[in-house]
């Protein structure tokens, strides 16, 4: 099969209506801190035994269309020795890899990061691909404050996305394309549109530099929100139109799928604002899913919490939070459907 049918196939897979994406591609810094919340040690048999808690999880094919593994897990195996991309695969999930290293200061731009991770990358893509991974995540993540991002720091970061999803491209796999706008911060939600739209901007202008085909790629932003620490929370409904108008100023029809991160809001909200966005922009010209790991994973770790004899319990939270934030991609969740505290 030549590069653009394998990639026109798997962003079709990707992309069917009313599922999402799992993000289980902590890196082992992220999976320690994780795992030590809830007391447990980040070994590499505790991580095995977590992740084939998730991709076991019965049913979960209904609501995923695939799953974003860190590189260690796409070798681990399940307890009856099936490898996890197979027990994905076999769930009808399609199986992807983190494949940044991760982030360093941006020299000239104080207080901007840029991600690591290029050198070597379509070697290691042609790899990944063996051992079944057949899309790929990057993530840039940009620190919102007065000065923050700067020019030079959108403009690198951008740079940076683009040459990782043309390579990916090349290499057959879609790339999922995941410029972060952090929550951490007392910023008002304009503030991060203004931010967000001049990121979105930026990241778009380098993929058209780069010669990356829109329809075979995959966008995982952040929703725009005012920083945690902003004494005003948005309502939902606010955070949908927001969002939108932002997105629809940079991100071209092409682009397939709209799969947002979560970022650190509770699993309540970032349902509940997935599903502001489907209600109010059913016509809009993308899909818009879900891409998330802390509002899918933590109710699991906090019914798990390492033991054996809470597994069938935490995967059926697992079950219930995918069920929940698959409702949200149709518009037909309702914060009633939460479970009792
Ligand atoms: C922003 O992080 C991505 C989405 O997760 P949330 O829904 O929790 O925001 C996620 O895929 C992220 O890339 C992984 O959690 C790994 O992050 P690190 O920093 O370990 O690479």
């Amino acid at each position: 099969m030549d590069v653009q049918n394998q990639l026109q196939g798997t962003v079709a897979e990707l992309t069917l209506k009313g599922k999402g994406i799992l993000a289980a591609d902590e890196s082992q810094p992220t999976i320690a801190k994780r795992f030590k919340a809830i007391g447990l040690e980040s070994s590499e048999e505790n991580r095995r035994i977590y992740r084939s808690l998730l991709l076991t999880t019965p049913g979960i094919g209904e609501f995923l269309n695939g799953v974003i593994l860190f590189e260690e897990t796409l070798g681990q195996k399940a307890d009856d020795g099936t490898p996890l991309p197979v027990v994905a695969q076999r769930a009808g999930i399609v199986p992807g890899i983190k494949v940044d290293k991760g982030t360093v200061a941006l020299p000239g731009a104080p207080d901007d990061l840029v991600t690591q991770g290029l050198d070597g990358l379509a070697g290691r893509l042609a790899d990944y691909k063996k051992k079944g991974a057949r899309f790929a995540k990057w993530r840039e993540v940009y620190v919102v404050s007065d000065h923050n991002p700067t020019a030079l720091g959108v403009e690198a970061n951008a740079e940076m996305l683009a040459r990782y999803a043309a390579t990916c491209q090349e290499q057959g796999m879609v790339p999922i394309v995941e410029p972060e706008v952090l929550l951490d911060g007392t910023h008002s939600l304009q503030r991060c549109a203004e931010v967000s739209e001049s990121v979105l901007h930026a990241v778009f202008h380098a993929l058209h530099r780069h010669h990356v085909m829109l329809e075979y790629m995959l966008l995982k932003p952040s929703m725009v929100l005012p920083g945690k620490d902003h004494p005003r929370k948005a309502h939902p409904e606010e955070v949908a139109r927001e969002t939108i108008k932002v997105l629809k100023r940079t991100v071209p029809a092409a682009v397939p799928s709209i799969n947002f991160l979560s970022g650190g809001q509770t699993s309540a909200q970032a349902t509940a604002n997935l599903n502001a966005l489907n209600a109010l922009f059913p016509q809009s010209p993308w899909t818009l899913s879900f891409s998330y790991a802390r509002a899918l994973q933590q109710p699991v770790l906090e019914a798990w919490h390492g033991r054996p004899e809470n597994v069938v319990n935490a995967q059926k939270s697992f079950h219930q939070r995918l069920t929940l934030t698959a409702a949200a991609c149709r518009g037909a969740y309702r914060p009633n459907m939460e479970p009792a505290a």
